[in-house]
């Protein structure tokens, strides 16, 4: 049976348009689960927005717009830009949709009917573009977030408190008998100083907004942001609604998060989980944040660039390469122009883009463009021997969350492949074996190289898989799976090989 991968992305505010950092999440999310398929697990990858609360009412008011029509119109951007970075969602959820709405609140109707809710007054500080509360400890000089460097706020209300408090040792139970839930494990280390540092009750509505989910015991409050965001994770596959459809993808589900969510996700959700009677989530996935001059970008910077353009300007594929390629997941890396340019030049430019020129140029001019066989596996056929080893290391990279070494190890095919053809010199070799030995197991590296790089790069993989004559898909279903098209051989030869224009032409920062 297949192995079942639900995957999340956080789901992002709509205060404002999407930005290079939540393309980061998103891609990153989009690649696993585009990995997953291919090596055929059954696999729902899901984003969204995340609609209410303080922060979207205000950025609506700043428009002159009500918060529906202000949220209706920002998600769309977020649908419209995922369509433009390739993204491939299976679903799209707000939460501003009624199926939200029914499962938040029968979630809540859970927790408050099994005795973890009590009514009280809360004050504290409060910063709006986080939408939480901070200890005065944890604040900056000047009382400012220490996550947006912007002047908290005094908040007093009566609200329904989650009693969190009590969940400190079932959580530490339940981290102790699932060792792997959190990657990398120095995210594990803080969510459990988080919990080992003491948990306090949180208060979990507001009677000051109205733009939320009513609470159905008390119809004077809303629920707190926060705690209608995180359910999203569960509306989308039917909590309360589809019994058969919920069971089968929870808890069999990884959060993908940055670094600046870990308290809600790792410590607040799977308490609100227990105390709801369901299975903590069983997998977080929490990489670091994306800087731009060593700062986090973000939107309250103003330091934010438009993924869309930046695609428009080096490529959907490229853009995805080099997120993927240039920051480890799990580690914060600084986003500079310079640095994708670089990247787009060596490894795609200068290798994939040339191995596949110059093997359909010496077919075009050396077989009449009908590209050969390869030779069989063996270990006397290099390409094989490599291809193998590559193949290998990248189902073990992807395993571990390591996309960036599943592309530094398939590049050592295309280095491989580009410097086979240097030492064969096909364009120089009269028609015969030798000539098609060359271009066959070139023609055959690149076809493994499609598919390896597919998660990352569809388009360009489908173009690849195209020009060497090949119908289909490289991203077919299952495809990587056992017995799949990752075996060296799977080129049949006899095909027709197109030349077409440069795939990734070189560029120069300025151009
Ligand atoms: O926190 N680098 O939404 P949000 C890397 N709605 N990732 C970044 C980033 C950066 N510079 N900036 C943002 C929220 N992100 C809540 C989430 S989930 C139930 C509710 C990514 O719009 C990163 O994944 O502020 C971060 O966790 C997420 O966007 C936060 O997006």
């Amino acid at each position: 049976m297949p192995d079942r991968f639900f995957l999340t992305t956080p789901i992002y505010y709509v205060n404002d348009a999407p930005h290079l950092g939540t393309a980061y999440s998103t891609v990153n999310a989009d690649v696993l689960a585009r990995w997953h398929r291919l090596i055929g697990d059954d696999s729902w990858f899901l984003t969204g927005t995340d609609e209410h609360g303080l922060k979207n009412a205000r950025a609506a008011e700043e428009q002159g717009l009500t918060p529906q029509e202000w949220v209706d119109q920002t998600s769309r951007r977020y649908i419209a830009s995922w369509a433009a970075l390739d993204v491939s969602n299976d679903d799209f959820i707000r939460t501003t949709e009624h199926r939200h709405h029914l499962s938040v609140q029968r979630f809540m109707q859970a927790i408050h009917d099994n005795g973890y809710m009590h009514k009280g007054l809360y004050e504290g500080w409060y910063c709006v573009s986080c939408e939480a509360y901070y200890p005065e400890s944890d604040l900056l000089e000047g009382r400012v977030c220490p996550v947006h460097e912007r002047p908290v706020e005094w908040l007093t209300e009566e609200n329904w408190f989650f009693e969190l408090s009590r969940f400190e040792q079932p959580l530490l139970d339940w981290y102790e008998g699932h060792p792997h839930a959190i990657f990398p494990d120095s995210r594990r280390n803080e969510a459990l100083g988080i919990i080992k540092g003491g948990l306090q009750d949180i208060s979990i509505t507001r009677t000051s907004i109205d733009w939320g989910v009513r609470v159905p015991w008390d119809g004077a409050h809303v629920f707190y942001v926060w705690y209608d965001a995180l359910v999203n994770y569960i509306t989308a596959i039917g909590y309360g609604e589809d019994p058969e459809r919920f069971s089968k993808w929870w808890p069999a589900a990884h959060h993908l998060l940055g670094k600046d969510i870990i308290r809600f996700h790792c410590v607040w959700w799977p308490a609100m989980c227990l105390a709801a009677g369901i299975e903590p989530p069983a997998h977080y996935i929490v990489h670091g944040w994306l800087l731009v001059g060593g700062e986090k970008m973000s939107k309250t910077r103003l330091n934010q660039i438009d993924p869309v353009e930046l695609a428009t300007d080096i490529g959907v594929d490229a853009l995805r390469y080099h997120l993927v390629r240039d920051v480890v997941l799990g580690s914060d890396g600084d986003f500079t122009y310079e640095g994708l340019i670089a990247r787009y030049n060596s490894d795609l430019a200068n290798n994939l883009g040339n191995l596949l020129a110059r093997v359909a140029a010496v077919v075009g001019s050396k077989c009449g463009g009908i590209g050969p066989a390869p030779r069989p596996a063996a270990p006397s056929v290099r390409l094989s021997e490599v291809a193998a080893e590559v193949v290998a290391a990248c189902r073990d990279a992807w395993q571990r969350f390591a996309a960036h070494e599943a592309l530094e190890a398939t590049w050592r095919l295309v280095r491989a492949a580009n410097s086979e053809l240097e030492t064969a010199e096909p364009w120089k070799l009269p028609p015969g074996p030798a000539l098609d030995a060359a271009l066959g197991d070139a023609l055959e590296a690149l076809r493994i190289v499609a598919v390896l790089v597919s998660p990352v790069m569809p388009g360009a993989a489908a173009e690849i898989w195209a020009r060497i004559g090949l119908m289909g898909r490289p991203d077919e279903l299952g495809s990587a799976g056992e017995n799949g098209s990752l075996g060296w051989g799977g080129y049949p030869g006899n095909l027709l090989v197109i030349k077409g224009t440069p795939l990734f032409p070189r560029r120069t920062v300025d151009s």
